[in-house]
């Protein structure tokens, strides 16, 4: 208790000394944790990485100059929109969340998965729980604009607001919406968690290939004036500052080329297979002597790898489902596996290994949470969830994430500039230690374990780390 007492007045103190102005999540005098700041997190669909160097984007940049920047982000395989919109919200890989592509089948129920046809249904949402959902429990509001899953019953709820997936709602009413919704008004509190979705510049990407500067500076230029508008509507709401704003995205984009089709009807005959989806992962169920429909697949192509799904590589976390067919079929960066033909159906797309950069989006943030101009090469995409939940003070669910990889994007994190004043507190903190054990050390001679407290005094800032293994 006492413990607990001094680092409550100790926490005020050091966050006093790093900044001139207490910010919102500083704890207050009476050493009540104070409430922390709404969180919005923004995904712009298929934001590759690299357009960040390659492209000018005055306001993106005027974000993360004054927040953080991860340049890479490591996502989920597979790289498609949905499930790696799912991770960011669950933290979990694609086999440990259920939605493993854009097109899916389970065999168990006779179900069908696609895009526009049952994904309302929440029987394929069901396996986890969006943190729209567990930031419920804590009594927030949350909402979501358009975002993957955020229009479906899981598990029986819904955010507290939110829009029905409607791809003709233009950026700034899904925005005006979601502004609306984290400033409340005199009867209802504003959200603790919003998240916003866009779907460029994935649209342009697949439609004219991320190699066209043309294009994509044209569709990036907008993202941006999108950022723009995102702060200034913050702002006239009165929340910029006190919203704690991540900007992300799902995958990245390849090039794709008339010159690089792997055909399938080249290897076997299309009554050997039933095909559940078709893209750079595309995967199968083989109607005749799986062996023998393994091994044609298996030599079809230089430019494509056959798993049979027990074999699919561990790192690919993308095994351990019902959901995972039988046959998989992975082509390389830039490669499409189609059926029969020669037609080129995008000049651009993604689904590939989750460990090319081409297929990696970045993360920027700002808000009262974040440190200011600090940079990072990478993070895993599965780490912002951790970093969501310990923002928001949520308990977060089983995961795959780490919040220590995400600590040093945030104020209160170990980062250099802050070696010094962490030294002090620790070293006071040990003095004080020294003396309570001591002082706990006459009074029960039986000696309970001197290091107990100091464990616990860690767990503080860093509880929901241990939930995860
Ligand atoms: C599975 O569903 C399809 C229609 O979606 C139907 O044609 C087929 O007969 C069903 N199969 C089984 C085994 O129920
Ligand atoms: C949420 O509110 C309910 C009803 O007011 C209360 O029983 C519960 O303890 C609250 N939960 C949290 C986490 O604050
Ligand atoms: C690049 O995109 C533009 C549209 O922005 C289009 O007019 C042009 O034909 C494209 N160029 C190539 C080489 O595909
Ligand atoms: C595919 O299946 C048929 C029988 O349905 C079989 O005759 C044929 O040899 C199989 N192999 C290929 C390459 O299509
Ligand atoms: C395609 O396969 C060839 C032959 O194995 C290999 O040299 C090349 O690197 C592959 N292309 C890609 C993009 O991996
Ligand atoms: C990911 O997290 C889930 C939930 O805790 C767990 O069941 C699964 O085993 C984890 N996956 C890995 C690879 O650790
Ligand atoms: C569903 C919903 O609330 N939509 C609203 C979003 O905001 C615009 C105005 O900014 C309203 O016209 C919509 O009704
Ligand atoms: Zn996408």
């Amino acid at each position: 208790m006492l413990l607990r007492i001094f680092l409550a007045s100790l926490v005020p103190l050091a966050l006093a000394a790093t900044n001139e102005q207490p910010e919102p999540g500083t704890p207050v005098a009476n050493g009540l944790p104070p409430p922390p700041s709404p969180l919005l997190l923004v995904s712009f669909d298929g934001f590759r990485a690299d357009y960040l160097q390659q492209f000018h984007m005055p306001n993106l940049e005027l974000l993360y100059r004054g927040g953080v920047l991860v340049e890479q982000l490591t996502n989920v395989f597979t790289t498609k929109t949905f499930p790696n919109h799912y991770s960011l919200v669950t933290g979990l890989y694609a086999e440990s969340h259920g939605i493993l592509a854009s097109r899916m089948y389970d065999a168990a129920s006779n179900k069908t998965f696609s895009l526009g046809g049952h994904e309302k249904d929440p029987f394929w949402w069901n396996q986890a729980e969006p943190l729209w959902l567990t930031a419920l429990d804590s009594n927030y509001s949350t909402a979501a604009a358009m975002w993957p899953g955020s229009d479906v019953a899981i598990r029986n709820r819904t955010p507290t607001h939110f829009l029905p997936y409607d791809t003709s709602v233009p950026f700034a009413e899904r925005l005006a919406n979601v502004s609306r919704w984290l400033k409340g008004s005199e009867q209802e509190k504003g959200a603790m968690f919003a998240a916003l979705y866009w779907e460029e510049p994935d649209r342009t990407g697949h439609k004219f290939g991320p190699d066209n500067n043309t294009a994509m500076a044209k569709a990036l230029k907008e993202v941006d004036d999108h950022v723009g508008l995102l702060v200034s509507e913050l702002r006239r709401a009165g929340l910029w500052g006190l919203v704690n704003v991540l900007v992300t995205s799902d995958h990245g984009m390849a090039q794709c080329s008339a010159q690089r089709l792997i055909r399938l009807d080249d290897c076997l005959d299309p009554s050997n297979y039933t095909l559940v989806d078709l893209a750079p992962l595309t995967a199968l169920i083989p109607t005749q002597d799986p062996d023998m429909v393994f091994s044609l697949l298996a030599n079809c192509h230089p430019n494509m790898t056959a798993y049979k799904k027990e074999a699919i590589p561990d790192r690919l976390h993308y095994r351990n489902n019902p959901r995972v067919q039988p046959i998989i079929l992975l082509a390389d960066e830039g490669w499409l596996i189609i059926q029969r033909g020669d037609k080129l159906l995008t000049l651009g797309n993604h689904g590939y290994d989750n460990n090319l950069p081409s297929m990696h989006p970045f993360l920027a943030a700002s808000g009262p949470g974040f440190r200011q101009g600090f940079r990072t090469a990478g993070l895993s995409s599965v780490d912002v969830y951790p970093l969501m939940c310990h923002l928001l003070g949520v308990p977060p669910a089983p995961n795959n994430g780490s919040l220590a990889r995400a600590r040093p994007l945030l104020l209160s994190g170990e980062g250099p500039a802050d070696v010094a004043l962490v030294a002090c507190v620790v070293v006071g903190v040990l003095l004080l230690l020294t003396s309570v054990t001591c002082l706990f050390g006459l009074r029960k001679p039986r000696g309970s374990r001197g290091p107990v407290p100091f464990q616990r005094l860690q767990l503080e800032e860093d509880d929901d780390e241990l939930l995860l293994d």
